[in-house]
């Protein structure tokens, strides 16, 4: 099988394996991938990217089966990615995913590619992103990328992402409402799913009141939907609104800001690296819990020479 700018021009030209072989090159940080990065940077088509993220259980995966369902009906080939905390070995969350997924594996208009979060902020989020560059070269547009809105790392693929949709259900304890209002900051678009439950037109209404109070990201807050991502019904208004995100998305502000988004995070990301690769890393640690050197003055030393 091809290697280096022959296996990115096979995976662009439609040849799957090559693809689901650079996709994990990305994944690992493969040397020979890296240096095609700025190859399929520039081969990007301008997909969409869109982050779907929420709190275990809210009916994400089956969201996305159902949107990809939608967008297909559209005539859009549609990339999903699909980020899991936990090992998609072990984890049952990830295992009933991919089964779910299984009933688009033979229309090649979908490409659905799993990464196993090994939970390092920036690394993962960077990754991600990587792989859905590498969908959007091959032609994939949307492109969809699942995570788990439950924590810092998680958050940031979100912050990655061009249009962010929160998946929220009714009638949440109070310690889900946390996790809400974190979750809301980085939302676009807003779906109550699992709308066939009672009390999905009261919270959507809750949601509402805590979005217009807080001020918000923008001067219109997001639109807020209602979905049953198990029937279908209130997708296509979903992908409607996703559409209409896309506008908004675009515009130079907010290109700049997800282009900061991603040059700070491969920014701390490196220099961590840099940093913790060099000799003096295990004695500069020493030298800081025996108070011989504060860490900021430690941190310049290790980053400066
Ligand atoms: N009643 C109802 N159940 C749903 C809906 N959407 C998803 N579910 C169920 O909720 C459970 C969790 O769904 P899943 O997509 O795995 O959630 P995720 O963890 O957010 O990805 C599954 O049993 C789904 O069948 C919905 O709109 N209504
Ligand atoms: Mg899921």
């Amino acid at each position: 099988m091809a290697h280096g700018p022959a296996l990115l021009t096979a995976a662009v030209g439609g040849d799957r394996r090559a693809l689901a072989r650079l996709l994990t090159g990305i994944e690992n940080e493969d040397p020979h991938v890296r240096e095609l990065l700025p190859q399929i940077f520039a081969a990007s088509r301008g997909a969409h990217l869109v982050g779907i993220t929420g709190p275990p259980g809210a009916g994400k995966s089956t969201l996305v089966t159902a949107l990809t369902r939608e967008y297909r009906k559209r005539g859009r080939r549609v990339g999903i990615v699909a980020v899991d905390p936990s090992s998609p070995y072990t984890g049952g969350a990830i295992m009933g995913d991919r089964i779910r997924m299984m009933e688009h594996a033979a229309d090649r208009n979908i490409f659905m590619r799993s990464m196993a979060s090994r939970g390092e902020l920036g690394g993962i989020a960077a990754a991600t992103w990587l792989v859905a560059a590498a969908l959007d070269a091959a032609g994939y547009d949307p492109v969809l990328v699942e995570t788990v809105g439950a924590g810092q790392a998680e958050l940031e693929v979100a912050r990655l992402a061009e249009t962010t949709v929160v998946v929220e259900v009714p009638e949440m304890g109070d310690e889900i409402q946390a996790i809400k209002a974190g979750l809301l900051e980085v939302a676009d678009v807003v779906t109550v799913n699992k709308a066939d439950r009672p009390g999905a037109e009261r919270s959507a209404g809750q949601l509402r009141a805590m979005l217009a109070g807080a001020g918000g990201r923008f001067a219109a807050p997001p639109p807020i939907l209602l979905t049953i991502a198990t029937t279908g019904e209130g997708v296509a208004p979903l992908v409607d609104a996703i559409e209409a995100d896309r506008t908004r998305a675009r515009s130079p502000d907010q290109a700049r800001v997800r282009a900061r988004n991603q040059l700070l995070r491969a920014v701390i990301e490196r220099s961590r690296r840099r940093a913790e690769g060099r000799v003096e890393w295990d004695s500069t640690v020493n030298e800081i819990a025996e108070h011989r050197i504060d860490p900021i003055t430690a941190a310049d030393r290790l980053l400066d020479t």
